[in-house]
């Protein structure tokens, strides 16, 4: 047979680290003109977006093969990071800044005649992932290979990824999002890792020779899941870690076995039906589904994961699993992937022979559970009919792990049947639910929240009697974003003024962004900021005329509220201050006005109907504001549409003022908060989530403080009466009147009723009226400061030295010190 020479055969090596940017030209000329077969005629942005793409990817490639060898040879403990989204948006410009090769293509495409921005444009949004939570684990894993630390992703592969949002007519729309359509040229599929994941079927009992009973999952319809890896890299370190995601396949059994059943119509079906499972995100933010094909999905992830890292350990270890846990850990991003822990224990008894009590230890000793928050309608709760008939096997060991839970529960409290119940795994009623948080709980090291407020509500509220229980187990881990893609990545000049002022540490280092403190006072570094940030300003309004058409005047104060349209995020609070600020201009009520450009922009989840109806009000508001020549450049309101990844990191950089005015207690952490922060812009925010820490570090201020408190708001829910408040607010009643007398819906009668019966209902969780007040005060003060420019211009530059506790190298650093206990390896 012939020797298997091509492995060993020596391959034309890339230039070595530290050298990544050598041949970059004459790799791209390459890949476009032979890999892609393009030449002149057929030029286009996104070829040449291709052609670097290859070559930079090239680069990464080299450095992922060392780094998967330095952890082999390491033999180090791991971390997964187990989610159902990673929000990822665009690749090419995070890996080029990453691996240090930004500068070198920039002058590389110039030369050759092509425009990077036009280049960089035409790269679709991965966009798997509905918001914060999703955007969280894209940075965590950017800050894990920062930080050099052996942590793969595991996620889905998601065919449609979040829906493209179209406002036609004031109301969005939805358009399926196929980000796939002209190839991913970043993921390696890897059939070598192939998983075979069971669904349906039932259970048998049998007893071995041995007198011991095994339990045995038959006549199960099985699915295969094939993963597709992308590269991670570290800034500039030479460590290129993996975001692996699974992609739903049918088996080839479904091809023989139906296909020559005759039905072949049918067996062409049922295999679409198989790969239908990774075929589309939920676009659900705050809502709890209980579709079957969501619990598929999980599930999916969750095995093919468990399954892969199993495997992996097999091939190294045979069945000894005595150093498992010492050497894995798991992290739950939120309980979209708690099926985990049964499934865990099914693979350790089941597949590995463990006794129970044995995969029961090292199951507790290598899950650990992320919350992301505390409303009650996104809390997951699976019906336990869907799992008999979906996942047998996995719903028997729900219950074996409930009974023994039960147990210690009694054991702790004797005769304390309340609490029993209140615990249970299961819920009881017209039908059974597992509670998958108390799933994840009972199966988990650590449990965290991610800001201090939200850690604090989980240990006194939600969470209480398992805190109780178990208080060592609790623990907050504040949220942050990476500075490589929210500072030097989306606002270049931003960053470079920083750099020629204290140096470039802040950038795997952002605490040294305090640095800044020592120039708040120096004239000239005012103006080099100000020109800065008005040449940011003036990017977005470019940015706005060439999507929008809208034309904005960089004058104005820039008032942004970007995010997830929800009733908890307060939009409307927004909206109402707008039509305050109107009504005062029809008034003539302007001296010392301040000119000012609202910008609002997010998704509503399809199915929310008060969200939609919400972004159809912004919009109507918005055509009679814009359009009153008495308003003219004094305000202006706009819906900016597609509110995604790769909109964000034009938006940020151009922003005077963030606003982060949920209602207290109700938002657990926030993050583009800090993005704005990190970018220099105001806070206007209620004491919620990170805003409270942030203001902490800023200073009172330097940070516009408004609204009623959590415990405020506790107290006052029990007798809110919008309607007495609105009465005694003579603006706020005009506000209300506007709205009333269908101002914004003259040709759509009662268009805006829920808007306004919500707003005055006693029971409306939200309390927005509530806060009306104190939000316009806050406004107002707002406006003091930015006519001041000097006073401006301080505080901006205190926001962004203030901000470096909010990177996510501090916050991967924390999961590390105090949950996984990595050493991190060096790659070089
Ligand atoms: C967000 N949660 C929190 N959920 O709302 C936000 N939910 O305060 C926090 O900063 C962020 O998580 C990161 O911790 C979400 O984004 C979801 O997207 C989601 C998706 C599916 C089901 C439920």
């Amino acid at each position: 047979s012939p020797k298997k020479t091509i492995l060993k055969s020596k391959v034309t090596p890339l230039p070595p680290l530290g050298m990544e940017s050598k041949h970059l030209v004459s790799d791209f000329k390459r890949n476009y003109n032979y890999r892609l077969g393009r030449d002149e005629q057929s030029q286009s942005p996104f070829y040449a977006y291709e052609a670097l793409s290859f070559a930079v990817n090239d680069r990464l490639i080299e450095r992922w093969k060392k780094t998967h060898n330095a952890y082999e040879r390491a033999d180090c403990k791991k971390a997964y990071y187990l989610s159902m989204e990673f929000l990822m948006g665009r690749t090419l410009s995070n890996a080029m800044l990453n691996l240090g090769v930004d500068d070198v293509a920039n002058k590389a495409m110039y030369k050759v005649g092509l425009e990077m921005e036009e280049l960089l444009e035409s790269e679709p949004d991965a966009g798997l992932g509905n918001g914060g939570l999703g955007r969280l684990a894209a940075c965590f894993i950017d800050s894990c290979a920062t930080l050099r630390l052996p942590v793969t992703g595991y996620g889905l592969r998601y065919e449609y990824g979040m829906f493209s949002q179209q406002i036609v007519n004031g109301e969005q729309i939805e358009k399926p999002d196929h980000w796939l359509r002209n190839g991913n040229i970043w993921e390696l599929e890897r059939p070598e890792y192939t998983q075979r994941i069971k669904f349906g079927g039932r259970t048998e009992t049998h007893t071995d020779e041995q007198g011991n009973t095994c339990v045995c999952w038959v006549d199960t319809h099985d699915i295969l899941a094939v993963p597709y890896d992308t590269p991670i890299p570290g800034y500039r370190n030479g460590t290129v870690n993996t975001l692996r995601l699974w992609k739903a396949q049918a088996t080839e059994e479904f091809d023989l076995a139906e296909f020559n059943a005759g039905d072949y119509a049918e067996a062409v079906a049922a295999k679409n039906t198989a790969e239908n499972i990774t075929m589309v995100l939920y676009p659900n933010d705050a809502n709890e589904n209980g579709k079957a094909l969501r619990l598929r999905q999980q599930y999916l992830l969750a095995s093919a994961s468990l399954q892969d890292v199993i495997a992996n350990w097999v091939s190294g270890h045979g069945n000894d699993f005595s150093q498992f846990a010492a050497k894995n850990c798991f992290q739950l991003n939120d309980t979209h992937p708690s099926i985990s822990v049964a499934e865990l224990m099914r693979l350790l008894i089941d597949g590995q022979g463990l006794s129970w009590d044995d995969a029961w230890k090292i199951t507790c000793s290598t899950m650990a559970y992320t919350n992301h928050t505390l409303l009650p309608e996104a809390l997951e709760r699976w019906s336990v009919n869907l799992f008999r008939q979906l996942l047998p096997r996995l719903m028997e060991i729900i219950f074996e792990i409930n009974a023994n839970f039960l147990e210690e529960v009694s054991a702790h409290w004797p005769g304390d049947h309340e609490r029993l119940a209140r615990m249970s795994l299961v819920e009881e009623g017209h039908e059974q639910h597992f509670r998958m948080a108390y799933l994840a709980i009972v199966g988990s090291y650590s449990v965290n929240g991610v800001a201090a407020l939200h850690s604090k509500l989980l240990q006194q509220g939600l969470f209480r009697d398992f805190y109780e229980l178990w208080p060592e187990k609790f623990n907050n881990k504040t949220n942050g974003v990476t500075p490589r893609r929210w500072l030097a990545g989306c606002n270049p000049e931003l960053a470079s003024l920083i750099t020629d002022t204290i140096g470039d540490g802040w950038i795997t280092d952002l605490s040294l962004l305090k640095k800044l403190e020592a120039f708040a006072d120096d004239q000239d570094f005012h103006k080099r900021w100000q020109d800065v940030q008005q040449n940011a300003k003036q990017r977005l309004v470019d940015y706005k005329k060439i999507e929008h058409g809208i034309e904005l005047n960089v004058d104005a104060l820039f008032d942004v509220q970007v995010k997830r349209i929800h009733e908890y995020k307060r939009q409307l609070l927004n909206v109402l201050h707008v039509i305050h600020l109107y009504d005062r201009i029809k008034r003539g009520d302007t001296v010392n006005w301040t000119d000012r450009c609202v910008l609002i922009g997010g998704k509503a989840a399809p199915g929310y109907f008060m969200a939609k109806r919400i972004i159809k009000f912004i919009n109507n508001v918005a055509h009679v504001i814009n359009n009153d020549p008495e308003v003219g450049s004094k305000l202006k309101l706009i819906f900016l549409a597609n509110y995604r990844v790769s909109a964000m990191e034009k938006i940020c950089p151009g922003a005077d003022l963030s606003e982060q005015i949920s209602t207290a207690g109700k938002e657990a952490s926030g993050t583009g908060n800090m993005k704005f922060m990190m970018n220099g812009a105001m806070t206007i925010g209620t004491l919620d989530g990170a805003n409270i820490e942030m203001r902490e570090e800023v200073g009172d201020d330097n940070f516009f403080l408004f609204g009623l408190t959590e415990e405020q708001v506790q107290a006052q829910s029990q007798h809110y009466d919008p309607v007495v408040i609105i009465n005694q607010d003579d603006d706020l009643q005009r506000v209300m009147n506007l709205i009333e007398c269908g101002h914004f819906n003259q040709f759509e009668p009662g268009m805006f009723d829920v808007i306004k019966d919500s707003l005055k209902n006693p029971h409306d969780p939200w309390m927005t009226i509530a806060d009306f007040r104190s939000f316009v005060d806050a406004q107002k003060r707002v406006e003091v400061a930015y006519q001041d420019k000097q006073r401006w211009t301080r505080m901006s530059i205190l926001n962004c030295a203030a901000s470096g506790k909010f990177s996510t190298d501090r916050t991967i650093s924390d999961y590390n010190n105090d949950i996984w206990k990595l050493t991190p390896v060096n790659v070089n």
